[in-house]
């Protein structure tokens, strides 16, 4: 039987998927061939596609047609294609889309959806397709019950959680279902369903609450994405009675075994722990002075029987630090903590590392522990949430950042991408808004995580114009172009009237919106930019800083080494620099702080007229709903420009060049 399409609540926007991107599939004749419960998802989606487009769709054909698209599961190479790959074809006027496993044949549908009119066009051709990461997940860092400051959602920028409210499991699983489709039409296949910061309430999904999870798992398999759980690594002592969570010890591990067991007695299909230990208050296995690979490797001893992974996170640092403490610096710790325990790790315990070295500001180097592990698998997780990047106020497309950070190779010549064998996690930008994403233009970061999670090197512009195209299916060339006018440059943008050069922070603490220039300078927490009146930045180098520069092999390590050859945009992030030391820009840096101010300001001014005169291509609710933020965006970029560029004039001294007005 066709699985009914799911049917999202009345006025949640159909993001990337409004049933016109479907007219090129709903207007043919379509077979599809197989059976299994993912082919029936399938052909409901073409079943539902027809009946407002007023094509056919025939199973597994007696009549032999002819048919445009035939959609099936077969021996096509299905030895190349796994479970997630197909072929498409095209060939005497019919299009073929053929997959050994029936999310292959899920994913092979969204292809051509994509493609509408030009999957039936052209003549013979033949291509194949796979992902080149077998895990594209999102991290939800949901509370269950409602933290006191964090919370529904820690760090969540649209509204409440999709799964949790008010400390149960909200219920409305058809919303769940329209989520899971719209994970699925952009490569998505697993989530993680509460936050890895894990209090009280959530701790007991493991346990006796599985059931809720249970119910959500189930509202995602149709459309192949999995279930994944945060616990926390006391939970023997919180949930078990246990006088310990040892690692090492023989009841600690016999109750994660048996707790494991009942997980998978609810999820067959669940996918497996997220764990944040030793890290920012929560528990870990240094209590019991035993390392993070014999902490991970016990949870992947209970999941192995049941094909299950554990994602152990690597953001372990000092949160205490004294920030009078010179020798300790925040950038090194990832990489000082795991690089010894290379070739530790359990099969099945892939070790999930943040992009960066800091934490998810708008411009940090690579991190140099994604090149440094070969021998352990490895997942890099971005962050899709803006936490740092304008909170879902501001327009701040990730997908340039994104792309340059999995196009970075290290010095064995493997590029991010490649590296990233455990995977690629996004910490997730959704909620029960009913844009999904706050901001309607954050949906775009969503779509494109999903899409170079699929393929790292994709272009992201291509990838842009793909959402645009699925999103504004009638899209006249003029609304593209002032989608793409005010998307395109708008990481950069929010660079330009943020923290300068690499150096990052500079937010109010906390909540982390809005410019707060010493805002964590005498704190405990390890972002320092030590700005003063002759120069500002962090010294990293190996001569006469933290060495951290050193972590990184050939060229990295020379280049960022030295200011002259450290690239501009992560100069201070390397190097405490005066004022007048001159960029590869030819500027200077407070004259680059100044200027840089100024533009962004300036592109802000910009992209809000781009906007508005969008009016009428887009529905009215969703341009307000963006008009509306970006009256926010420009009012906060202002306060940036104005507070950043005091700051530095009256440290320095140094009047701005062109006479603009500094307060
Ligand atoms: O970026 C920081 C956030 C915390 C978050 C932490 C983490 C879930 O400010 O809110 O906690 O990172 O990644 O664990």
């Amino acid at each position: 039987m066709p699985l009914p399409v799911p049917v999202p609540p009345e006025g949640v926007d159909p993001a990337w998927l409004p049933p016109a991107a479907f007219r090129a599939v709903g207007s043919r004749r379509t077979l599809i061939r197989g059976s299994g419960p993912l082919v029936e998802t399938v052909h409901g989606e073409v079943d539902d596609a027809c009946r407002r487009f007023g094509g056919r769709v025939v199973r597994d054909a007696s009549d032999d047609g002819p048919y445009d698209l035939v959609l099936g599961l077969g021996a096509d190479g299905p030895e190349l294609l796994g479970e997630e790959g197909f072929t498409s074809a095209r060939e005497g006027g019919t299009t073929t889309v053929t997959a050994s496993g029936g999310r292959g044949l899920l994913y092979g549908l969204f292809h051509v959806v994509r493609l509408g009119e030009a999957a039936f066009t052209g003549g013979p051709s033949r291509r194949t397709h796979h992902p080149a990461l077998a895990l594209r997940m999102l991290d939800h860092w949901d509370n269950v019950a409602v933290h006191p400051v964090m919370g529904q959602v820690e760090r969540g920028y649209a509204g409440g959680s999709l799964f949790w409210r008010d400390g149960r499991a909200r219920g409305d699983l058809d919303r769940v279902r329209a989520y899971g489709r719209l994970l699925a039409a952009c490569g998505i296949n697993a989530i993680s369903v509460n936050n890895v910061n894990v209090h009280a309430t959530e701790a007991r999904l493991l346990t006796d609450r599985v059931g809720e999870v249970a119910a959500v798992a189930e509202a995602l398999r149709p459309y192949g994405v999995r279930t994944h759980l945060s616990v926390s690594f006391a939970a023997p002592v919180l949930l078990g009675g246990l006088s310990t969570a040892d690692p090492l010890d023989g009841a600690v591990r016999s109750w994660w075994a048996e707790a494991t067991r009942r997980v998978y007695e609810a999820i067959p299909d669940f996918g497996g722990y997220v764990v944040k230990a030793d890290s920012e208050g929560q528990p870990g296995p240094f209590a019991y002075g035993r390392s993070h690979a014999e902490g991970a490797n016990l949870l992947a001893a209970a999941l192995e029987p049941f094909g299950g992974t554990v994602h152990w996170r690597a953001f372990v640092y000092d949160h205490r630090q004294d920030w009078r403490d010179r020798t300790t610096d925040r950038a090194r710790a990832a990489y000082d903590h795991f690089v010894p325990l290379d070739g530790e790790f359990a099969a099945n315990a892939v070790l999930q590392v943040k992009h960066g070295p800091m934490d998810f500001q708008v411009r940090e180097p690579v991190s140099p522990l994604i090149g440094a592990v070969p021998r352990t698998r490895l997942a890099v997780e971005l962050q899709a949430t803006q936490e740092y990047t304008g909170q879902q106020r501001h327009v701040c497309w990730l997908g340039p950042m994104w792309s340059e950070v999995l196009r970075f190779r290290h010095e064995d010549g493997t590029s991010v991408g490649e590296s990233a064998r455990g995977g690629l996690v996004a910490v997730a930008n959704v909620g029960d808004d009913p844009f999904w994403t706050g901001h309607p233009l954050a949906q775009a970061n969503l779509y494109t995580f999903g899409r170079l999670a699929w393929q790292p090197d994709a272009e992201p512009r291509a990838v842009l114009d793909e959402w645009i195209s699925l999103s504004f299916p009638d899209a006249p060339t003029r609304l593209a172009d002032g989608l793409h006018a005010v998307l395109d440059g708008s990481w950069r943008t929010y660079e330009k009237y943020t923290a300068p050069l690499g150096v990052g922070f500079m937010v109010q603490p906390g909540h982390h919106y809005g410019p707060s220039v010493d805002g964590y300078e005498y704190s405990p927490w390890g972002t320092y930019h030590f700005a003063d009146r002759d120069g500002i930045g962090v010294d990293r180098s190996v001569a006469s800083g933290t060495g951290f520069a050193g972590q990184y092999g050939t060229p990295w390590a020379g280049r960022y080494e030295s200011p002259d050859t450290c690239p501009d945009e992560l100069l201070l992030f390397f190097h405490h620099v005066p004022y007048g030391h001159v960029l590869k820009s030819g500027k200077t840096v407070i004259q680059h702080i100044y200027d840089t101010h100024f533009e962004g300001v300036e592109e802000v001014e910009e992209a809000l007229s781009v906007w508005a005169l969008l009016a009428g291509l887009v529905d009215p609710a969703r341009h307000g709903r963006v008009a509306e933020r970006y009256e926010e965006q420009l009012r906060s970029a202002r306060e940036w420009r104005d507070q950043v560029n005091s700051y530095f004039f009256r440290k320095s001294g140094v009047p701005d060049g062109r006479g603009r007005l500094i307060h």
